[in-house]
């Protein structure tokens, strides 16, 4: 493939539009599409729509070929439709939707093939938190059981165009499990300070033994005989 002059102009809108030409002695190809400027840590829908013109310069049929590729910020992933895996792919190590527009030019002709994808950008390496606030729990079920049965895109996990059954058990099979803390005053010392319960408590026995328990443990318990207890 061969390089093209390509220009990225970004309006005020949040609207990317990129312009591309090429022309050789065989072809001329000239795009233009347009997608949404995407924002870090967002996720969410995300669409493209434009064309791409090829032009055959030979008395001959040809198979032309154009190839775009739009860089998502770190730590997003687009869910790429059934649909669309013929034309775009995702590529996790460049950070880049991959797309490739191609069709075959018959002699002297012109071809305008649409570029058009609606796909859902997603949490890296968590496809169910659909609220992103990156782990998977019960505030993203809720937000599923809410889109139940309607065509809503974030909660749509397989992309078949409808809320059910099998995207909540996507939804289930993702749970995330984590852990949490929160400030502590006391230090650590590994267990509960008994002395210092005593002395604060209102009554405090003593458990005086008079023989050594001499019988096994019975349902968990040791048996201890003739013990007393005295208020001190
Ligand atoms: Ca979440
Ligand atoms: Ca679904």
């Amino acid at each position: 493939m061969v390089p093209m002059t390509s220009t990225v102009r970004l309006p005020d809108a949040g609207v990317v539009i990129a312009v591309s030409e090429f022309d050789g002695d065989t072809r001329t190809v000239v795009s233009s599409y347009e997608y949404p400027e995407w924002i870090q840590g967002q996720i969410g829908t995300f669409s493209g729509a434009g064309d791409v013109t090829f032009t055959n310069k030979t008395d001959q049929n040809r198979r032309m070929k154009y190839r775009i590729s739009v860089l998502m910020p770190e730590g997003s992933e687009p869910q790429i439709p059934d649909t669309l895996t013929d034309v775009l792919c995702w590529e996790p190590e460049t950070s880049r939707i991959i797309g490739v527009f191609e069709a075959v030019v018959n002699a002297n002709q012109e071809v305008v093939v649409p570029i058009q994808w609606d796909l859902v950008v997603r949490n890296a390496g968590m496809l169910a938190d659909l609220n992103n606030d990156g782990r998977v729990d019960g505030q993203d079920q809720g937000i599923l059981i809410a889109a139940f049965g309607t065509d809503d895109a974030i909660a749509d996990l397989n992309a078949d165009g409808i809320v059910d059954a099998a995207d909540l058990g996507i939804l289930l099979s993702n749970w995330s499990d984590y852990s949490e803390d929160t400030i502590e005053t006391s230090d650590a010392s590994g267990g509960t300070d008994y002395n210092t319960l005593w002395r604060t408590a209102d009554h405090v026995f003593r458990l005086t033994l008079n023989e050594l328990p001499n019988q096994d443990r019975r349902e968990g318990h040791y048996v201890i005989p003739k013990a007393e207890w005295r208020l001190t």
